[in-house]
């Protein structure tokens, strides 16, 4: 329940911190120091006013290699329970493999953010028996091939039909749209073109009813049109993603908090006038 009362509360789109929680970031040292990196970065997004943090132990970047699901629970399970000990910020997990789903949600996990929409075996169905909140996003192609050629006839209407689709599954397995988000999936099989047509147009996925969630962090769009590294592209990051809350999306997914946040707030003092009584 956690995340749908954030997101009835607060005004603006919550901010969803990425936590990685891959071999770079503990090249050296071992699980206790993955474990103790990935704590210090969420007290400090945690003390930036973030309101959720995805953990993620797969890395689905384009061309990305596969993570096996004991691998990847090793990675993910150790810092969700770390996470809980310490703080009180709701925990999304970033992660298609149903069966880590069951073992982050024994652990009360508030979200499963699924880039494969559940698609896999058993995943609705595990999901079913829990309050967690969801997101749907859409992928076209596997994270390994996905780039290599993306093709859409018209890429807006087949994403929003693929969604739709999926929201229907989850309905009729008995998960209400209040417990769902649904998201574009920003570079997942998508050109350049595709990811600012989506960008623009992001209005339209609200015809589906449910809440909206957009990840551009840093992403080859943003570095694209700037030509900077991954590392220096927080100031366009920033931009899409005022943008998407501008065109109404309600879950930002960011690396960095601070600056989002900063021009959230920005944003949200400006639309606050058109709503108040003068
Ligand atoms: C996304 C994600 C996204 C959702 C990643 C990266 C690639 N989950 N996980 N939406 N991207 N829901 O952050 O560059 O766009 S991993």
């Amino acid at each position: 329940m956690k995340i749908q009362k954030l997101l009835a509360q607060k005004q603006g789109p919550l901010v969803m911190g990425i936590v990685n929680v891959t071999p770079d970031s503990f090249s050296d040292g071992g699980r206790y120091n993955s474990v103790e990196s990935a704590i210090e970065q969420v007290a400090h997004m945690v003390e930036l006013g973030v309101d959720i943090v995805d953990v993620g132990g797969e890395s689905t970047r384009p061309g990305a290699a596969k993570v096996g699901l004991n691998e990847e629970a090793e990675r993910v399970l150790p810092v969700v329970q770390a996470i809980k000990n310490r703080f009180d910020v709701a925990i999304s997990v970033d992660t298609y493999k149903p069966e880590l789903m069951a073992e982050a949600l024994k652990l009360h996990v508030d979200m499963v953010n699924d880039v494969k929409a559940l698609t896999m075996p058993n995943a609705v169905e595990i999901l079913a028996d829990t309050d967690a909140y969801i997101c749907l996003m859409h992928m076209q192609g596997t994270p390994q091939t996905m780039q290599s050629d993306p093709k859409y006839t018209d890429a807006i209407n087949e994403i929003i039909n693929y969604l739709d689709q999926r929201l229907t599954v989850c309905n009729q397995a008995g998960i209400n749209n209040d417990r769902i988000c649904i998201d574009p999936g920003f570079g997942f099989g998508k050109t350049l073109e595709h990811n600012y047509q989506i960008l623009n147009q992001l209005d339209k996925f609200n015809q589906l009813n449910v809440n909206v969630l957009a990840g551009l962090s840093r992403k080859t769009m943003i570095g694209a049109v700037t030509g900077k590294e991954p590392e220096q592209r927080v100031y366009g990051s920033v931009a899409g993603a005022v943008i998407a809350a501008m065109k109404g999306a309600k879950i930002i997914r960011v690396h960095d908090v601070d600056a989002t946040i900063d021009a959230l707030k920005v944003l949200n003092a400006t639309i606050s006038t058109e709503t108040e009584n003068k």
